[in-house]
């Protein structure tokens, strides 16, 4: 028998746990930067967030009433290996393993992400993921966990868009650890993200799991009448943002980044890529938009610009909606990939509305549509020849969103973070209905 097509929601350990000091939790790095006055909107505190480390079980619930039949969420590295390498804490493996076993036991698969961004802040205090040891240290970390949940789970998520923590925690200084470095230095943290999923892939694997690596991809559009100068930095755009996190694990080679003054990657030895190689078992795809890509301004720095693409509905955060770019995508990995492609599942989509309770209920027209489209949009892509093995809404419920604290409200849920209450939408009740009909026994 083939296994279901797997219908769920995602979420991360720091935008939904909260009890940051509970239980033996160390901090990350995104617990240093939110303190960081001016890096969090409105100084929102995550020390909150939603909750979940003791509500996991109400969340629980509201899942089995969704009806899916798979859930993506996070573990916190600072909980489990709380200084990054050495000691475990044995309460933080307890608290992954009781939510696994609830889900388990109402038929809902487990998809675990090891690393969405909470690095141990005493990891980045020894240099971070500029620091080769960093990868091997979540390897280290990976076996712990998949020594302890491995005989319930299978699939895991090795790194959750390493290309946002590159890009954003390392060059632009928005996210954790706000660092901004040049441009070798970015690169040498894209080697050691890439050395962390190829070494702890391994560790997963000799266990006899499937190993994933998460990537937030956005397909690439040029302006009307473009010009090669805004061709050329589409293809920069898309070797950085697109291609620096997938080519190296499917052809074991880098994209072309000449563009970027660099002439190779920092840091990478002798087998690297060998071990990076050919070290996914699936892809998982997070989308959102496409990217209009522009050649950039004289003296900008990057060799491309960023556009905003028009005429169509924007979310809450601005982003633009546009359902047939996660077709493109789907359809554009199978194409470029060919039998080096291994199944993919759509890990996040998803918009921020703006939500508000009256009278009980919330009514979201624009993510139910947000959602009928980019469902359909999947739809599209396997038809084309894509393999999609499942889909997860970001997110179940509204949670700390980074940098924008909790105004962008992501969920199938509203959240009242001021006493925790939680309201499903009118979405949650139509993504029910969806995975209803498709998953009738007839
Ligand atoms: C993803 N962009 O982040 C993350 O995996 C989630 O943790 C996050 O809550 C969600 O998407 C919504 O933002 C992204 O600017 C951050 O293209 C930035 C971008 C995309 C995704």
């Amino acid at each position: 028998m083939s296994s279901p097509f797997l219908w769920g929601t995602a979420s991360a350990a720091f935008q939904v746990e909260g009890a940051l000091s509970e239980d033996g939790r160390a901090p990350s790095v995104w617990d240093v930067f939110a303190a960081r006055p001016g890096a969090i909107r409105d100084g929102h505190s995550p020390a909150a967030a939603c909750d979940h480390y003791h509500r996991w079980s109400e969340d629980v619930d509201l899942l089995d009433r969704l009806g899916v039949n798979a859930y993506r969420f996070s573990i916190a590295w600072p909980r489990v290996v709380p200084r990054g390498s050495g000691a475990v804490n044995k309460a933080g493996l307890d608290f992954y393993d009781r939510l696994v076993d609830a889900l388990v036991e109402r038929g809902i698969t487990p998809l675990p992400t090891l690393f969405h961004w909470d690095l141990p802040q005493a990891l980045e205090d020894a240099g971070g993921w500029l620091a080769r040891d960093t990868s091997k240290a979540f390897a280290d970390y990976t076996a712990v966990v998949a020594d302890r949940l491995g005989d319930r789970v299978g699939r895991w998520i090795t790194l959750n868009e390493p290309v946002v923590h590159m890009a954003y925690g390392h060059a632009f200084g928005i996210h954790a650890p706000g660092r901004t470095l040049d441009v070798p230095e970015v690169l040498r943290v894209a080697h050691h993200l890439l050395l962390a999923h190829g070494l702890a892939a391994a560790e997963l694997r000799s266990r006899g799991l499937e190993a994933l690596l998460t990537n937030n991809l956005s397909p690439v559009r040029a302006p009307e009448h473009a010009t090669d100068a805004d061709l050329a930095a589409g293809a920069a755009y898309d070797a950085l943002h697109n291609r620096l996190f997938t080519d190296p694990v499917l052809t074991g080679a880098h994209p072309d980044l000449s563009a970027f003054g660099v002439p190779e990657v920092p840091g990478v030895r002798e087998g690297d890529l060998d071990l990076i190689s050919g070290s996914v078992d699936g892809i998982g795809v997070n989308y959102y938009n496409p990217s209009l890509v522009l050649a950039p301004e004289e003296g900008s720095g990057l060799p491309f610009a960023l556009g905003e693409i028009t005429g169509v509905p924007t979310t809450a955060f601005g982003w633009p909606v546009v359902p047939e770019g996660l077709t493109e995508t789907l359809v554009g990995l199978t194409d470029r990939y060919g039998s080096a492609l291994p199944p993919l599942y759509v890990t996040e989509n998803g918009c921020s509305c703006r939500d508000e309770v009256e009278d009980g209920r919330v009514t979201d027209p624009e993510r139910i549509a947000y959602l009928e489209g980019h469902i359909a949009a999947v739809d599209a892509a396997r038809e084309r020849g894509a393999d999609v093995r499942g889909y997860f809404v970001w997110t179940l419920t509204d949670n700390f969103e980074w940098a924008e604290g909790y105004h962008q409200r992501f969920g199938l849920v509203h959240v009242d973070h001021a006493t925790q209450t939680r309201t499903p939408k009118d979405s949650f009740a139509r993504y029910r209905d969806i995975i209803a009909a498709r998953t009738a026994v007839p």
